[in-house]
């Protein structure tokens, strides 16, 4: 049997430069969040856990049992290295102050979507961990030190808990994708250097919203289904499991483009999803990994963050496929 490198083994030759003790201390914990998550999930309906508490978080979504116990997890095991200075979670309001009291050797900002996609947890289907790392201009942060745009990411992540639990990260070196063997208690490098198709055959979009999308996206959907007669002269696939976690690990694997476009049921909203714990650290690995990720007007990367939980327009994936779509809402390209 191959010998895989451990993601401790695999981080110890890997990380270099300024941040790289800061980021293997981080990351260790991170990993043991991810793990004790992935337990805690293992369990399923056995767990007692599945129901809703009837609570709503900051987003007006109703809590699920596992969102609140995900999120204590995570908020725990990552304040044990006395790097992160200050923490921001999906599911709490403000900024989440450091109680541990630790030699302060680095100042980070750690944020995160502890269970992303959970609405299908009591369905049994893939759900993930989201995290990403800023660095802190203060010890003791405030809202206003993590208004970053993604670009100034150090490290971004997720743990997909599916038919097999992965942890896939970039430090800006690439992507790279681990297998957990629960027998060892380990995450091991099964997907080294993943890189993401420029061209696909396959959408993942919540299609009900149809009606409610602006002309460049049902433009571009509808050129998808009019397959090899129309003029993309090919016919595509479809997929839509509602977990971004989900979506986007299939698309770093084979290919495709996740879109959950602004529409006018969200317009007040600004969007679905969630800039700086979903967006941005989903944006930081596909291009990482080669791909490319625009609010349909401008890399999701470059957006300037005016609250913790701004929500953003999101369509990534395969290059080819998202500089169409850029080029559609540009109107680049003539009917
Ligand atoms: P819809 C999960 O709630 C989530 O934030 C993403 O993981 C997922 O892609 C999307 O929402 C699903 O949204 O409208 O299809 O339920």
């Amino acid at each position: 049997m191959t010998q895989h490198v451990s993601i401790t083994e695999f981080l110890s030759q890997h990380l270099v430069g300024e941040h790289s003790i800061a980021l293997t201390a981080m990351l260790k914990d991170i990993v043991t969040a991810c793990k004790k998550i992935s337990l805690a999930i293992d369990q399923g309906a056995l767990s007692g856990n599945m129901g809703s508490l009837g609570s709503q978080n900051v987003q007006g979504e109703v809590q699920k049992a596992l969102d609140v116990i995900t999120n204590d997890i995570f908020i725990e095991e990552n304040q044990r290295s006395g790097y992160v200075a200050g923490m921001a979670s999906e599911e709490m309001d403000d900024v989440i102050e450091i109680a541990v009291k630790r030699r302060q050797q680095g100042q980070y900002l750690l944020l995160f979507d502890p269970l992303d996609g959970s609405s299908n947890v009591n369905v049994n289907i893939s759900v993930g961990t989201i995290f990403s790392i800023l660095q802190s201009a203060n010890a003791k942060p405030v809202l206003s030190d993590f208004m970053q745009a993604g670009t100034t990411q150090i490290c971004a992540g997720y743990a997909l808990y599916g038919t097999s639990t992965m942890l896939v990260l970039t430090t800006g070196n690439g992507v790279n994708g681990f297998t957990l063997d629960a027998g060892a208690g380990e995450f091991y490098l099964s997907h080294p250097d993943i890189k993401v198709p420029a061209d696909t055959q396959e959408f993942a979009i919540n299609m009900s919203n149809y009606r409610f999308w602006q002309e460049p996206v049902q433009r571009y959907i509808d050129e998808c289904l009019q397959g090899v007669e129309g003029i993309r002269k090919k016919d595509f696939n479809m997929r839509w499991v509602a977990s971004m976690v989900a979506e986007v690990h299939r698309i770093l694997v084979r290919g495709g483009v996740f879109m959950y476009p602004i529409d006018s049921k969200l317009q007040s909203k600004g969007g679905k999803l969630r800039l700086m714990y979903e967006a941005n650290p989903m944006s930081f690995i596909v291009e990482q990994a080669g791909g490319a990720a625009t609010t349909g007007i401008q890399r999701i990367l470059e957006v300037h963050p005016n609250g913790l939980h701004q929500r953003v327009p999101v369509m990534m994936g395969s290059r080819n496929e998202v500089e169409r779509i850029v080029a559609y809402h540009s109107k680049k390209i003539a009917h």
